[in-house]
């Protein structure tokens, strides 16, 4: 009767302890509790951590005002925290010519210049030289292309302000090729200070990141 009432109180302890480790397990929670609370709060994150971390390179391919035809690419990569690369190569244009060549402020749809808004300038400043202190222009002030005598504008240039990651990161923005020659913000009107008095829009593509 004992080794019964014992086996009895056994089996149900067993059963409780068994249901306990196997349905709730708080071993498996205190261990799984914080990765789990850590899993949800990253994922609810990710999207705002990926777009801080930013990328380490994007790309944008130019179409020709209106949309079309490609006339050139410009890739884009983040060489350390402070410097960017961005290296480009646009054909079709006229021989010696010079074009004022900027980050704008919205993306380009279908090769749709007018959607790019203005220069990108999160900063408020004047428009500026591309060797210009930092402070004293625009992260779109990055200066002109010149056409080869084949119209084929390509080169390397290297930018401080232009960065793939952070609250201003241009990916998502534009790239703008200008009918005209940027002055720099040099010609004394009063378009110089805003847009350096490029002109109209000859091509513009997305910044895209890869
Ligand atoms: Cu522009």
């Amino acid at each position: 009767m004992f080794g019964g009432w014992a086996n009895a109180a056994y089996d149900t302890c067993y059963h409780q302890r068994c249901d306990t480790i196997d349905n709730v397990n708080p071993r498996a929670i205190a261990l799984n509790a914080p990765t789990a609370a850590f899993a949800v709060e990253f994922l609810a994150t990710h999207a705002a951590i990926q777009s801080f971390l930013g990328f380490a390179s994007a790309r944008a391919e130019l179409e020709v005002s209106g949309g079309g035809r490609l006339v050139g690419t410009v890739a884009i990569t983040q060489s350390s925290v402070s410097e960017v690369e961005i290296a480009y190569e646009i054909r079709g244009l006229a021989p010696g010519s010079v074009h004022g060549f900027h980050v704008h402020e919205f993306a380009a749809p279908g090769g749709d210049c007018a959607a790019a808004a203005a220069h990108y300038n999160p900063f408020g400043r004047n428009h500026g030289a591309p060797w210009d202190p930092p402070e004293d222009r625009q992260v779109g002030s990055n200066g002109n292309v010149v056409a080869d005598e084949r119209g084929v504008a390509s080169g390397v240039l290297t930018e401080s302000l232009v960065r793939l990651f952070g609250e201003t990161s241009v990916v998502g923005r534009s790239v703008v090729l200008h009918e005209g020659e940027d002055d720099l913000g040099r010609g004394g009107q009063p378009c110089s200070l805003t847009t350096g008095c490029a002109g109209g829009r000859l091509a513009c593509g997305t910044i895209v990141g890869v």
